[in-house]
């Protein structure tokens, strides 16, 4: 990533006003959803620092949707946020890995739909490794009687308006895309801004890095296990072998790829026949990012903002990265796809 020198300090608020006045005819209330994002996200960050601190660590009892367990952190993050979206009245509703069915806001006139996880990777809250929030926001069908529909909410990652994440890591980080580049900020607590580090991030063309979690290789499809094995081998030539990282917040997971390159890979498998990553509210958001800035993502055989989603939670499997990465992995995907039954191993 080569940071453009900025001459003087930008903050996301200013970034944001800058941009909505190119655009004449803009009504300014994407720009306001955006700042009210930002400020959540700020709220969520002093909480994540300090988390170890205060009785904010730990499980709440209840589960998600996914029944995996609700940490306390999860639920401040998801209230903090539904109640910035609430405050700007132009949300008609939201959609979150912590509510099962839709959350009707009081405005069922607004005009945006917003997909949140709170805080990705909360089962690294615990062991202070970085975790994230991730928003993907979408304009609502226009509807006479202003009624608000789950419906109405599944839309394609194609028709996404803005979305973005925020990193509560080693600094905590915001990137965002309306569709013109992808926007990079970095919070300064000592101001209680978040200041502009990069206006157009570019995600290298090819990386040797891959990042998946290799506990669940037994179950990978043969052609998945070629490539894996093909990063691992020797090769000054080709920059082999690949390193291997994986965080385990895909929030981190993905900035990383966006700033080093190389593919993050959570793969379909016999514990999750469809993926385990959500394509609402991790795939499409992190997938428009990673276009926006030069990078691919697919579902091992179609591009993820064209999935035309059935369900507000559905899972898919996802290949997101550098270009070059993306469609090598695909290569030895469709490969070995027909030889599948004589190459188990
Ligand atoms: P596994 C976190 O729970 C998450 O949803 C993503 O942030 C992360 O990439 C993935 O699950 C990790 O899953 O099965 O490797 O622990």
């Amino acid at each position: 990533m080569t940071a453009q020198k900025e001459e003087r300090l930008v903050t996301l608020e200013e970034f944001i006003i800058q941009a909505q006045n190119r655009f004449p005819g803009a009504t300014g209330e994407l720009s306001q959803l955006l700042r009210d994002i930002g400020l959540a996200a700020k709220i969520i960050s002093r909480e994540v620092n300090k988390a170890g601190i205060t009785n904010i660590l730990g499980f709440d009892g209840s589960t998600n949707v996914h029944g995996e367990a609700v940490k306390k952190l999860d639920l401040f993050a998801d209230s903090q946020l539904i109640s910035a979206l609430e405050r700007s009245g132009i949300t008609c509703m939201v959609i979150s890995e912590e509510n099962d069915g839709i959350v009707k806001l009081s405005t069922t006139g607004g005009k945006y739909i917003v997909y949140l996880d709170p805080l990705d990777g909360s089962s690294n809250i615990d062991v202070n490794v970085s975790i994230g929030s991730i928003f993907s926001i979408y304009m609502r069908e226009p509807r006479f009687d202003n009624a608000v529909h789950e419906q109405d909410a599944l839309q394609p990652g194609s028709k996404q308006v803005a979305a973005g994440y925020v990193l509560y890591g080693s600094s905590t980080t915001l990137a965002y895309t309306t569709g013109l580049n992808v926007s990079l900020f970095t919070l300064d607590p000592s101001l209680g801004e978040f200041i502009l580090c990069d206006r157009c991030v570019k995600i290298p063309k090819h990386g040797n890095i891959y990042s998946i979690n290799e506990g669940s290789y037994n179950s990978w499809d043969v052609g998945l296990k070629r490539y894996i094995k093909y990063c691992q081998e020797e090769d000054t030539e080709s920059g082999r072998p690949y390193s291997a990282r994986y965080i385990g917040s895909m929030v981190a997971d993905i900035h990383r790829t966006l700033i080093k390159g190389g593919i993050f890979i959570y793969p379909h498998s016999k514990k999750y026949p469809n993926g385990k990553l959500r394509l609402m509210y991790e795939c499409n958001p992190l997938s428009f990012i990673i276009e926006q800035a030069g990078g691919m993502a697919t579902d091992g055989e179609n591009r993820i903002l064209d999935i035309e989603p059935k369900a507000i939670h559905e899972q898919t499997p996802i290949y997101i990265g550098s270009p070059e990465n993306v469609k090598h992995v695909m290569d030895f995907l469709h490969e070995f796809a027909e030889k599948e039954p004589e190459f188990k191993i």
